[in-house]
């Protein structure tokens, strides 16, 4: 039991420090131990992140260590996620564009939202980040996508998923926009005219399905 505790300290502790290699040496031991990678994710490595995020608030930590903490999650993640469920590969195929939207370079919940869509029998085009309203567009007119995921983490660049909403309703395209990252919320979903918003990534697999349940693809 001490050892199950004590990989999420250690994890947490990596990853605070920015110890790329060590962080994802843990993550390797996880998955020896058989730690579910989803759980590990979300309990060791969310809340160490999101530890940092708090640091940097209260000005204890600086932009340089907020990256490599950054990048430690990453390293975690890399080493995690090639074991997250491909066990439902068999589902019928349905295609999500996934991207953080133009402006924001925040790539850690996308990320994270795309490997469970695919895990979840979608397939997955991730775009990266600082994808523009146009490009997410088009990728999902050459696709023929189902859905549009877009992610903002900051306040100032919400405003592009608005606008993704407005260009895919001019656009005419049948395709549904799932909005998410850690400002939004389900009232700016509404506002925006947004097919979906969820708050996890976990949450964001089960909107999508509905979502396209409802479409009756
Ligand atoms: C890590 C981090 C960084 C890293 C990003 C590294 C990377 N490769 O992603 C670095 C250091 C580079 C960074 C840079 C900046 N950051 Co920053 N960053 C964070 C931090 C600490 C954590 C974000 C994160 O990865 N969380 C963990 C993931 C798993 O959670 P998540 O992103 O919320 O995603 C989950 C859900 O939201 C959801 N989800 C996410 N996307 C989607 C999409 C869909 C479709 C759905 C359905 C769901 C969904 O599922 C995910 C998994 O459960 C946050 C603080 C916070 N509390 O969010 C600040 C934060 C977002 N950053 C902030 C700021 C200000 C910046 C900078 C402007 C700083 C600067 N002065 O330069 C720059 C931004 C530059 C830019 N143009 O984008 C602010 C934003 C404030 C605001 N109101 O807009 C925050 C809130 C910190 C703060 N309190 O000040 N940042």
């Amino acid at each position: 039991m001490h050892e199950i505790q004590s990989l999420e300290a250690e994890i947490h502790q990596a990853i605070l420090e920015g110890e790329e290699e060590l962080a994802a040496q843990i993550a390797e031991r996880a998955l020896e131990q058989g730690r579910e990678p989803l759980d590990f994710v979300e309990n060791g490595c969310v809340p160490a992140i999101r530890e940092a995020g708090e640091l940097f608030d209260e000005g204890e930590y600086f932009l340089p260590e907020l990256v490599t903490a950054a990048q430690a999650m990453k390293a975690a993640m890399a080493v995690l996620e090639k074991e997250v469920g491909a066990s439902d590969s068999g589902r019928a195929r349905r295609r999500a564009v996934i991207g953080t939207v133009a402006g924001d370079i925040h790539d850690i919940g996308k990320t994270l939202v795309g490997t469970l869509l695919s895990a979840n029998g979608f397939e997955v085009f991730d775009e990266g980040v600082g994808v523009t309203v146009e490009r997410f567009v088009e990728r999902a007119r050459e696709l023929d996508a189902n859905m549009i995921c877009a992610s903002a983490l900051l306040t100032t660049t919400m405003v592009e998923q608005r606008q993704l909403v407005e260009a895919v309703r001019k656009a005419g395209l049948e395709v549904k926009v799932m909005v998410g990252g850690a400002p939004v919320r389900q009232s700016w979903a509404d506002e925006i005219g947004a097919d979906g918003y969820a708050e996890s990534a976990v949450a964001a697999v089960s909107v999508a399905r509905q979502l396209l349940a409802d479409a009756e693809l």
